[in-house]
């Protein structure tokens, strides 16, 4: 399938850099580095503007510019960078592109360049709310994994299990909303990449140390695949997915991250599953997405369910529709009570 956008390559992406060097003077002064910096983070965006042209939502690369916006201004980057270079492509676009295209991404622009001027961008927000039924455990745990002491992490994690909570809950109301506040506080500049590391991969083992709670449930006779789509190697939300599809007695076949779409159409159709769910998190994933789906209802297993999820749809709601799939859901719990609807039991 063809992208709706034309792609630019690296000569256009600096020409950009070029433009934005002539408003901005401190962009004048940057090091080759930095520079190298700015051209790879230019082609991003307009990867990303590509990609969200593609699930056909201003939306979506709208909520990816006012990340930057957040990513940029707590590094200490002027808080007029990013509206000065949207301005900038939007010249370049009415200059070079046909007038059918320009038309095409005009609102996409328009879109990122008002909400960027809603002071609530920069708002900081947690993700551990205090309506969260669990919220003092899901502090105490993410006081653990900031911490460094990996065995005192993982002994909370079982205390939380001898106090009663349940698997689901401790994956939907801690695990869940600390790793968001962990990506949170990379995005503020307030922890490292080591740091978030270090957290992510203390959740996965502590997700390991539980796993014999969650092989324990009768089976209903239903299979599910489970993977990551493209380059994605945010994993951790659909195995939680893959979970709770085993608590509700499904045999589950999952892939991970970093899945070749070839491999996905192969195993749907070696395991003769009942459901494949797909999920992306980087917005830049979806044309991939939408790719693999429509390859998969040209083949043999052209009328298996398809649930995706991930970040990109829980900030466009509608993105599942374009992507050609059966349905969305928003979280782990929301994605069994889906599936049983869609394999026709109530
Ligand atoms: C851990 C992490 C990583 C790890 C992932 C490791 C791993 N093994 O998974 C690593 C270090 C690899 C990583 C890399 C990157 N990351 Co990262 N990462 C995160 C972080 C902190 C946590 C992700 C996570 O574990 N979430 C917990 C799970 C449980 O939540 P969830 O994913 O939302 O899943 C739930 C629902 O979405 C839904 N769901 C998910 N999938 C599916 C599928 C189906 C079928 C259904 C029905 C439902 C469903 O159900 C899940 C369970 O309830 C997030 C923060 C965040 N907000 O998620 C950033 C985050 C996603 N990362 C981000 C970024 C920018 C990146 C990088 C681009 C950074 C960089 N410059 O290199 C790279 C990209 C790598 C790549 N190619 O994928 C940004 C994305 C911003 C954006 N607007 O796109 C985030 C939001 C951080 C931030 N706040 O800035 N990251």
């Amino acid at each position: 399938m063809e992208s709706p956008l034309i792609s630019f390559d690296r000569r256009f992406a600096e020409k950009l850099l070029e433009a934005q060097a002539a408003i901005q003077p401190e962009v004048k002064e940057y090091s080759s580095v930095q520079r190298q910096k700015s051209v790879r983070d230019i082609l991003l965006h307009l990867q990303f503007l590509d990609q969200a042209m593609a699930a056909e939502s201003p939306r979506l690369f709208s909520d990816y510019m006012q990340w930057n916006q957040v990513v940029m201004v707590e590094r200490g980057i002027d808080e007029n960078s990013l509206k000065i270079f949207l301005q900038i492509l939007r010249d370049h676009f009415e200059e070079l592109l046909m007038p059918i295209a320009y038309d095409a991404v005009l609102p996409y622009l328009t879109r990122a360049m008002e909400d960027l001027e809603n002071p609530a961008v920069m708002e900081d927000i947690t993700a551990i709310q205090p309506d969260n039924p669990f919220y003092t455990q899901a502090q105490e745990y993410l006081e653990a994994v900031l911490g460094t002491d990996r065995q005192a992490a993982l002994m909370k994690v079982n205390q939380f299990v001898r106090d009663g909570l349940t698997i689901k809950d401790i994956y939907l109301h801690i695990f869940q909303p600390v790793q968001h506040e962990i990506g949170r506080l990379w995005q503020r500049n307030r922890i490292s990449i080591a740091q978030e590391h270090y957290a992510t991969a203390l959740t996965q083992l502590a997700m390991a140390q539980l796993y014999p709670q969650v092989f324990t449930t009768e089976r209903v006779g239903f299979r599910l695949v489970a993977a990551c789509v493209g380059s994605e190697l945010h994993e951790i939300g659909v195995r939680m997915v893959a979970d709770f599809f085993e608590m509700a007695g499904w045999d589950t076949y999952y892939l991970g991250a970093n899945v070749p779409a070839s491999e996905i159409i192969k195993a749907v159709e070696a395991q003769n599953a009942d459901l494949l769910a797909l999920s992306v998190t980087l917005s830049s994933q979806i044309m991939q997405l939408r790719d693999l789906i429509h390859e998969i209802r040209k083949g043999v297993k052209r009328d298996i369910k398809i649930l995706v999820g991930g970040y990109p749809f829980n900030v466009d709601p509608r993105a599942w529709q374009v992507v050609g799939a059966d349905a969305y859901a928003p979280d782990a719990q929301a994605a069994i009570d889906t599936a049983f609807t869609l394999v026709n039991v109530t």
